[in-house]
């Protein structure tokens, strides 16, 4: 049987890490070769588990730099490529979004570039359902307009529809996802569940925005990586898949529901200055994806269990993350909101 490679990029971040565990736990015979820059939220440690074995190939570069992508697909000859390579925290793209357009919208060029060049069989744009900005009711078809609302979102759809225009230009093999907000183990601890569960943890406040009411659909990461994988092998090329968590909860249930499970006072709430041009509400029709057959598997109430006591059992790998360039980066930018210390 031959070995299939898969180039992930990004795939020392929280889903991508995820991702590369959920291909050697699914496949006896598989080859990944990781490429990501390791940017604040890139981890090694994430995949220490597979510092050693040799069908596990990790390379620290740039999407954006098309010498180390050619030299990649040169020697190692990819079958597939997922991107997962991104700035990813809406909070830091209001601060400075220079990096969001590089990576979210440049990087994908050069990769689309290279795959233009030496061809593969599917590449696969890790998208986002913040494209398409909020909705007051309803859910968003991949047929909806995409209508971003803050820089990273609008990189992020600058990538997707590059993405598209080199199916519809060049015919490469790409199909691009759009998924909820994802949780789970490794995720960096500055987005909603991770800061607030580490931030509990500490009898730390938990700063919630605004009303608290803004609503997301919950996705755990584990059915997220199936989905990807089942794209990948079933997707027709050149179409969007939603990815759904089906979970669609107000920020405040969940910063309850984080309190009561870690048997934390309510008195940590509070409430801070709202995000600005702060999405009101996602949501995702995934039908598309459900008729070609995935569904997801995980329970939000026991996924959110199993995730808070992740977290509770792997302190070793979030605090060093909550010191140093963390606190710094919270230290300008909410000089008088966010307290973590
Ligand atoms: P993350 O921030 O945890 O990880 C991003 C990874 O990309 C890091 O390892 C980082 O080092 C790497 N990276 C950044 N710039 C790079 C560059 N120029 N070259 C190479 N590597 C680079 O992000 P995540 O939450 O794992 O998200 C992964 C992807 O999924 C992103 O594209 C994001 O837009 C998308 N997405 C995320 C969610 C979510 O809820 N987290 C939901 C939908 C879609
Ligand atoms: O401290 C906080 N307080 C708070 O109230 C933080 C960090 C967030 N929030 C709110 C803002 C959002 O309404 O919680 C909600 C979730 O915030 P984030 O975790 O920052 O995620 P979001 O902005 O929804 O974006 C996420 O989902 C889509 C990911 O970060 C993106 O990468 C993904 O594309």
């Amino acid at each position: 049987m031959s070995r299939n490679v898969y180039l992930v990029t990004g795939g020392a971040g929280f889903i991508g890490s995820n991702y590369i565990h959920y291909l050697f736990e699914k496949y006896a015979q598989v080859k990944v070769i990781n490429l990501d820059k390791l940017t604040y939220a890139g981890n090694p440690e994430n995949l220490n588990d597979l510092k050693n074995n040799p069908d596990y190939v990790f390379i620290k570069g740039d999407i954006c730099d098309s010498t180390i992508v050619n030299r990649i697909f040169e020697e190692f000859k990819p079958d597939y490529l997922i991107n997962f390579a991104a700035e990813s925290h809406v909070d830091r793209s209001i601060g400075d979004a220079e990096d969001f357009i590089r990576t979210d919208m440049y990087g994908v060029y050069v990769l689309l570039e290279a795959t233009r060049k030496y061809g593969l069989e599917r590449f696969i744009q890790i998208s986002t359902d913040e494209v398409y900005g909020s909705i007051e009711s309803g859910s968003f078809t991949e047929e909806s307009p995409l209508k971003p609302g803050n820089p990273y979102s609008a990189s992020k759809a600058g990538g997707d529809r590059l993405t598209y225009s080199y199916f519809n230009t060049y015919q490469l093999p790409v199909i691009i996802t759009r998924a909820s907000n994802n949780y789970g183990p490794y995720q960096y601890p500055e987005k909603l569940i991770p800061l607030f569960v580490t931030n509990a943890m500490e009898d730390k406040s938990l700063p919630l925005y605004g009303d608290g009411k803004n609503v997301r659909d919950w996705l755990y990461v584990k059915d997220h990586c199936k989905a990807i994988e089942f794209v990948l092998k079933n997707g027709e090329l050149g179409e969007v898949y939603n990815i759904a968590g089906g979970s669609e909860k107000e920020n405040i249930e969940i910063t309850r529901l984080i309190l009561e499970l870690m048997d934390k006072p309510e008195s940590l709430i509070k409430p801070v200055a709202d995000r600005i041009g702060h999405d009101r509400r996602y949501s995702l029709d995934s039908s598309k994806l459900h008729q070609l057959g995935w569904q997801p598997q995980h329970s939000f109430d026991v996924a959110m269990r199993e995730t808070v006591q992740w977290y509770v059992d792997h302190q070793d790998w979030w605090k060093p993350l909550k010191s140093g360039e963390y606190l710094e980066y919270y230290k300008k930018h909410y000089p008088e909101g966010k307290s973590l210390t």
